[in-house]
């Protein structure tokens, strides 16, 4: 055998023995690299005589062509096989059930879901959602809402009085959501229809009462708006709520400065066994105050009481969440316990709509 053909046996072994990219790179190196054997061989045509050179010539250069191409062929099988390996390595099982995100873990608090759900219930009869400040002037949470000057019912409400400010003015946590309305009735021409759910705060704190509380009050201003609309806008607020097809309501006179007339609202449910349930039953249980808009709040809201009239009304979030929920206890609600929460919550995805359920 010529040195050639042996050198070139040898070359073709080394390259098909190289097991990855790394040790065939190093095989071609050594062979065609500027110092490589192969390369070694061609420079020595160049003290050859004619004669050697045309027969030695195209000897050297197939014998270089035959190993690049022997080099280019295993590259490609071993970047073949790496794919494969790694095709096989990082496999995903699609069937295997998916890990928990945070999207799927969370919990929606209570008050949160049910104040989804009234926004659900009202929109869909056209209410759209006010919000306003949880501090707020004197004027807004009392005088425009008709409480004359040094009424009791101020300090009935047992109101957290912020520090006075230079001007003697002291400014309060509101003890309703009433104020939104009057912003509402400031700020937008009737007709108007708006709930305006929130926190509310009263110097109050027993096993029934917390000092943070939820609330929810709905007002309409129109040209005819009666007590007859009023009875329909809460009925159909019921029966949705409580997901119950019948509800008895009962109307008892009542007494609040902002609304004339006004009354406290019952429905009818039966507490049998230790549980409640609405639209059926001899029990009466009181859910909401309402009433017409006292004249003089439609004034104090640059309204004139001869051309439109309205109804408002205003219910305990907390204690309609607790009623349909049956939880027992108000004060967990404002615990921030896990534990309570991954009991009573509701899952994110779930979205309280009439098509596709309130409380799943
Ligand atoms: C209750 C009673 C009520 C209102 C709230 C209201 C607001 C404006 C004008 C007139 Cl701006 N009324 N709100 C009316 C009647 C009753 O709440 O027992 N809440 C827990």
């Amino acid at each position: 055998m010529s040195d050639l053909t042996t050198l070139e046996q040898d070359l073709l072994t080394q390259v098909q023995a190289a097991g990855d990219e790394a040790a065939l790179e190093a095989v071609r190196v050594a062979a065609l690299g500027k110092k490589g054997a192969v390369s070694d061989l061609l420079k020595t045509l160049g003290s050859m005589t004619p004669e050697e050179r045309k027969e030695r010539g195209p000897l050297i250069n197939g014998l270089r062509d035959r190993v690049q191409a022997s080099i280019t062929e295993r590259r490609e099988e071993l970047a073949d096989a790496a794919l494969t390996r790694r095709l096989e390595e990082e496999r995903v099982d699609v069937t295997l059930p998916i890990q928990e995100g945070p999207e799927t873990r969370g919990r929606i608090h209570p008050i949160s879901q049910v104040v989804d759900e009234l926004t659900a219930i009202f929109a869909d009869m056209g209410f759209a959602v006010a919000e306003g400040p949880d501090i707020e002037t004197d004027y807004y949470n009392f005088t425009a809402l008709n409480f004359p000057i040094g009424h009791p019912a101020r300090e009935m409400h047992d109101t957290f009085f912020l520090a006075p400010n230079r001007n003697g003015e002291r400014k309060v946590l509101r003890t309703h959501t009433s104020p939104v309305q009057i912003r509402t009735m400031k700020a937008t021409e009737p007709p108007i229809r708006v709930i305006c759910p929130g926190r509310t705060y009263r110097h109050d704190s027993d096993q029934t009462h917390t000092p943070m509380f939820h609330q929810v009050e709905g007002l309409v201003i129109d040209r005819h708006a009666n007590i007859a609309h009023m009875k329909w806008v809460l009925e159909e607020f019921c029966k949705a709520f409580f997901e119950v097809d019948q509800v008895k309501m009962r109307f008892r006179p009542s007494f609040f400065p902002f609304t004339e007339p006004s009354a406290e609202v019952d429905i009818q449910c039966s507490r049998r066994g230790g549980e409640i349930r609405f639209g059926e039953g001899e029990d009466w249980l009181e859910i909401l105050g309402c009433g017409m808009v006292h004249p003089n709040v439609l004034r104090n809201c640059g309204l004139d009481p001869d051309e439109v009239q309205g109804f408002a009304w205003g219910m305990g979030i907390d204690r309609i969440a607790m009623l349909k929920y049956g939880m027992p206890d108000l004060r967990p609600f404002f615990e921030a316990d896990t534990r309570w929460l991954n009991h009573y919550g509701f899952r994110p995805l779930d979205i309280p709509s009439l098509v596709g359920g309130l409380s799943a």
